[in-house]
């Protein structure tokens, strides 16, 4: 997608010792922290701090998996949606998904790093992704619950990643922003319909509102004294709220969204605070955050074992789609085999 302009790189070996090196180094960090600060946007070709880079990638892919892993638990729900119109939205919305996750593998890409790469780290269990995805869903309400708290939670996170610094990264955003709307209202109106149904019915919406609720919280990332990489993407422009922040401006969102439907949100220590004009709100449970890291959560293994399955059984597609790009290499796939190499000799690329 963005990956055919990146002809430039900065890895060159570099000696330490180098006066001129040196000088030359500190006069493109100094460029580059001017364009950072001037809210220009840093495009592929641009020189960046290779510590910028990673950071990028890293963010990025993360979010690419938890995007595609992110289609496994509403995937849960397609075949047993309660009408056709409410089957025809999840589907839409899990297929979304996947194209979030495909233009987020595109975005990270144009750093100079292969999908391929990528899609290894995740399989192999070196990539994090959400820790969100890692607990059941339970019943059809859990289906209204996601909608509602964690693609809220993600707009929430997400809308200001559009002004990120890096470009692809913020023109990918918006596109994606402008879904993740469409699924948060989707999932607010199915909690609405529950939560204005049967009593049985709006049990199975509280039910789904109590186990979503922290780990919804726990979303957003550690606190910001626990958070190893905030205060440098912040300084990068690369986020522009803390954890801490758009945790609470998540609270003070949803909180009387909870109100208007007439469910408990379970947090005994919840608030109105008159002086601040925010939500106090409790603690989630950091050690039940960092075990879902640790892939210890309710689903972890059931995640990955699916993932890798899907991938395997996958396998025919992908050779099908290199055979069919190798015999026509303008037709935008990756040329592979001679083939490759005549275009490579030419400097070309597919
Ligand atoms: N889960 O220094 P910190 C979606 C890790 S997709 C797992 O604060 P950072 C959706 C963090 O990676 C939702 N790990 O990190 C899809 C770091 O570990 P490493 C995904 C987490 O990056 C389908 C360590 O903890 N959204 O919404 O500054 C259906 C320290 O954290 C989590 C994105 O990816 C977590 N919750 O801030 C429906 C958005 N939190 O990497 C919905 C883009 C932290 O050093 N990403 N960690 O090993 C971000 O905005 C940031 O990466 C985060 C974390 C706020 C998530």
């Amino acid at each position: 997608m963005y990956s055919q302009g990146l002809d430039q790189r900065d890895d060159a070996p570099r000696r330490v010792d180098d006066p001129a090196a040196t000088a030359h180094d500190s006069a493109l960090h100094a460029r580059f922290d001017e364009r950072v600060d001037a809210e220009e946007k840093i495009e592929p070709n641009d020189w960046m701090p290779d510590s910028y880079r990673r950071t990028l990638i890293r963010q990025i892919s993360q979010h690419a998996h938890s995007e595609v892993i992110g289609m496994q638990p509403e995937g849960n729900w397609i075949t047993r949606a309660p009408s056709l119109r409410r089957k025809a939205v999840l589907l839409a919305k899990v297929q979304d998904e996947a194209g979030h996750g495909l233009y987020l593998y595109a975005a990270a890409e144009t750093l100079g790093v292969t999908r391929e790469e990528l899609v290894d780290q995740l399989l192999e269990g070196r990539a994090k992704y959400s820790s969100i995805f890692n607990y059941p869903t339970l019943t059809w309400a859990d289906m209204g619950a996601i909608g509602w708290l964690v693609d809220g939670a993600a707009i929430m996170n997400q809308v200001p990643l559009c002004r990120c610094s890096y470009g692809p990264y913020a023109r990918a955003m918006v596109r994606i922003c402008k879904e993740e709307s469409f699924h948060q209202r989707q999932g607010f109106e199915i909690m609405l319909t529950l939560s204005r149904g049967t009593a049985e019915q709006t049990a199975m919406a509280q039910d789904a509102l109590d186990r979503w609720w922290w780990p919804a919280l726990m979303m957003f990332g550690p606190h910001d004294s626990e958070s190893t990489h905030s205060e440098q993407s912040m300084a990068w422009k690369i986020k522009r709220f803390s954890n801490d922040e758009l945790r609470q401006k998540f609270v003070d969102a949803t909180v009387p969204q909870a109100k208007f439907l007439g469910l408990r949100v379970p947090d005994d220590d919840l608030h109105y605070d008159d002086a601040t004009g925010h939500y106090v709100f409790g603690e989630p449970d950091w050690s039940e955050f960092a075990a879902v890291l640790r892939g210890e959560g309710p689903c972890n293994a059931q995640r990955m074992a699916h993932r890798r399955r899907a991938h395997d059984e996958g396998r025919w597609v992908r050779e099908a789609a290199e055979a069919h790009a190798a015999k026509h290499p303008r037709s935008g796939g990756t040329p592979v085999g001679p083939e490759a190499q005549q275009w490579a000799n030419a400097g070309v690329r597919a």
